[in-house]
């Protein structure tokens, strides 16, 4: 193992150069040396951006629990793979080997298979984040069924939109789940969805709560019964290279969340490369990445990356804040993590709290810290660097989206430089660019553009589920023979990248181009916000002017309100410039969300413009109660 782990400065460069310069030797190399296939490729990389098709180690054939399991069963059999932290701190963490892993997933595949589940077919997954919800997608992988997992917090509407979306054979599911003190009735947001799906045979039932719900006859299987019943063994089934292992929804500005589908050899051999390199992960260490395994960073970093390398994985059922804000603390001293990947909105809410969470609590086995999911503020990744990380643990601002599968820009641990708010320097194999308005790319550095990718990497997705022309229309035609990523970056003066936000967020404010993210990091520098938004909205003379939403902290209660406004926009007059300064600015209780925690501005701008009827659905949210009561003390 890790044979292409990078190490130092000059690795990476020479890595990287490669990468760029012989992108076909440079990752037939790392496939070849590092996984197990049944029969190699005949060609390297096959793509054409115009169409756009893009192929990866054609011809090759492998089933990717192979090289998530079965590689590792002689020299790590008795190493833990999973580690199963449950919501109730009393329950005791589960130690799941790669032996037992290995045996639950043959198990659990015989199950799938005796329920008529076939190589292509499309099985969804609305799990609690347990244990078999990583085995159910690796016995999908095993005999080749396509996983489309849904995050269990999505509500029965988005459920049945998905399911019916990719024609899904069979839902796997639990009794219930944990979430802090309460519980939720999965089972039964799952039958209030099947009312809208014709094509679902079976529902397997994982017990999990031990609720009382109801089984329909004939469909409804107990999850235990069935893999009791079922033998250990399964054959692993022969994928080719470009053969689909998963469709995993993301939501689009407008219209269906996309089915973004992902392919097999590729998908594998990124992940576990960059899993590799971006954590710096040893033989010994315990890794922990808190996101959902229902987003792509649960798919890519908490199961299939970290297995590819016989990692230990955690998997956390509860939350950041049960029993009390301590919980991520007590989890990285029990199992003493080295490696923890969360979100800057996690970090934001956290360092909200008091100090007292993080007292006594022992984080030395801690070696790298990594954020993912959008912009970190400078407040943030400063409280994270010097809290958590006690200054001795690099941080890794890890920049990619469902779409590129995985990590594409990202500071390596020990070898290249952090920077607070940027996420540094692309990955070998990755080769950005910055375009302007007009379609040109931006040569040099200290500038600001709209963030493309010029040459394919092995985990990018493929194609939208059944709609190929919206891939090539939101992806390749804004700026065409690249691959459009939807955000704004600028490139400093040592080539750095920084993700400004998505390029949608830009407000034009008297002609100037204002990035929402720089405004909300100055509003962020004031010591009693917790969190703000900003949204453009019509102005006579400014043609667009702006709209700051912001959540205070609790000792900001005293405070007169207009006070704080003043003190608010001084402080962005300070560090961005008077044109950046609010027109309004409405105090809320919350922002909000989406289940991965990004802010749905495109609420907020809507509330803001006065649209107020017209939000569309906002069943998904995290918090879709803070809409009310933003709606109701609009300004
Ligand atoms: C992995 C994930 C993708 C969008 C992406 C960005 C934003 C993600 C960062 C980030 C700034 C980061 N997939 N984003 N990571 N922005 N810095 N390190 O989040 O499909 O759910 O979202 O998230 O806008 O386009 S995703």
């Amino acid at each position: 193992m890790s044979d292409y782990q990078i190490k130092g400065f000059a690795a990476y460069k020479s890595t990287y150069q490669k990468s760029v310069k012989e992108p076909e030797a440079f990752w037939d190399e790392i496939a070849s040396e590092n996984f197990v296939w049944q029969k190699k490729w005949d060609t390297v990389l096959d793509w054409d951006f115009s169409k756009p098709e893009v192929k990866w180690f054609e011809g090759a054939q492998l089933n990717i629990t192979e090289n998530c399991i079965d590689r590792h069963l002689e020299t790590r059999g008795d190493k833990t793979a999973i580690l199963f932290e449950p919501n109730d701190p009393s329950e005791a963490t589960q130690h799941i080997t790669y032996n037992e892993l290995s045996e639950r997933v043959n198990r659990f595949a015989n199950v799938l298979k005796s329920n008529g589940i076939t190589k292509g077919d499309r099985v969804c997954i609305y799990l609690p984040m347990i244990p078999e919800l990583a085995v159910s997608v690796l016995a999908c992988a095993r005999i080749g069924a396509i996983h489309s997992v849904v995050f269990a917090g999505f509500s029965s509407t988005a459920l049945s939109t998905r399911i019916n979306d990719s024609d899904c054979k069979m839902v796997i599911t639990s009794d219930g789940s944990y979430r802090g003190e309460k519980t939720i009735d999965l089972k039964g947001i799952v039958d209030e969805a099947l009312q809208e799906c014709s094509v679902v045979e079976t529902v397997l039932v994982a017990k999990r709560i031990n609720s009382d719900i109801q089984m329909k006859e004939g469909r409804d299987k107990w999850l235990q019964l069935e893999l009791g019943a079922a033998s250990a063994f399964c054959k692993p089934e022969m994928m080719d290279a470009e053969d689909p292992l998963f469709i995993l929804y993301t939501s689009g500005s407008t219209g269906m969340p996309k089915g973004m589908v992902h392919t097999t050899a590729g998908y594998m051999v990124y992940t576990a490369y960059t899993f590799s390199n971006v954590f710096q992960y040893q033989e010994n260490d315990v890794y922990w990445c808190t996101a959902d395994i229902g987003w792509i960073t649960g798919h890519s970093y908490i199961v299939y990356g970290p297995l590819a390398n016989g990692a230990t994985t955690v998997i956390f059922e509860g939350t950041p804040s049960y029993p009390d804000c301590g919980r991520f603390w007590a989890i990285v001293e029990k199992h003493k993590v080295n490696q923890f990947y969360t979100a800057p909105t996690a970090i934001r809410a956290l360092a909200k709290e008091s100090l007292d969470n993080l007292e006594g609590y022992d984080l030395s086995s801690l070696k790298v810290l990594g954020t993912v999911g959008e912009p970190i503020n400078e407040e943030a990744w400063h409280w994270y660097d010097e809290n958590i990380g006690k200054k001795k643990c690099p941080i890794v601002d890890t920049w990619w989206q469902t779409e590129t599968g995985g990590i594409l820009i990202s500071p390596i641990p020990n070898c290249t430089e952090t920077k607070p708010t940027y996420a540094t320097l692309p990955l070998p194999g990755t080769q950005p660019a910055l375009f302007d308005e007009n379609g040109v790319e931006l040569e040099g550095n200290n500038l600001e553009g709209s963030l493309c990718i010029k040459y394919p990497w092995p985990s990018m997705a493929r194609t939208i589920w059944g709609n190929h022309n919206r891939y090539r229309e939101t992806y390749f035609s804004a700026f065409p023979g690249t691959y459009f990523t939807g955000d704004g970056a600028l490139r400093d003066g040592d080539g750095f990248y920084r993700i400004t936000g998505r390029v949608d967020d830009v407000i034009i404010v008297s002609g100037h181009n204002l990035g929402t993210a720089p405004i909300e990091d100055a509003i962020n520098e004031h010591p009693l916000v917790a969190e703000s938004a900003i949204v453009g909205f019509p102005h006579d003379i400014k043609g667009s002017a702006l709209y700051g939403y912001v959540t205070l902290k609790e000792k900001a209660l005293s405070r007169n309100p207009d006070d704080l406004r003043l003190e608010i926009n001084q402080m962005i007059a300070d560090l961005i410039g008077l044109i950046a300064k609010l027109d309004k600015i409405q105090f809320t209780n919350g922002l909000p969300k989406t289940r991965s925690g990004k802010i749905m501005r495109r609420i907020l701008r809507k509330i803001a413009c006065g649209e107020v009827d017209n939000l569309g659905d906002i069943s998904t949210l995290l918090n879709p109660e803070v809409v009310e009561d933003i709606k109701e003390n609009v300004i």
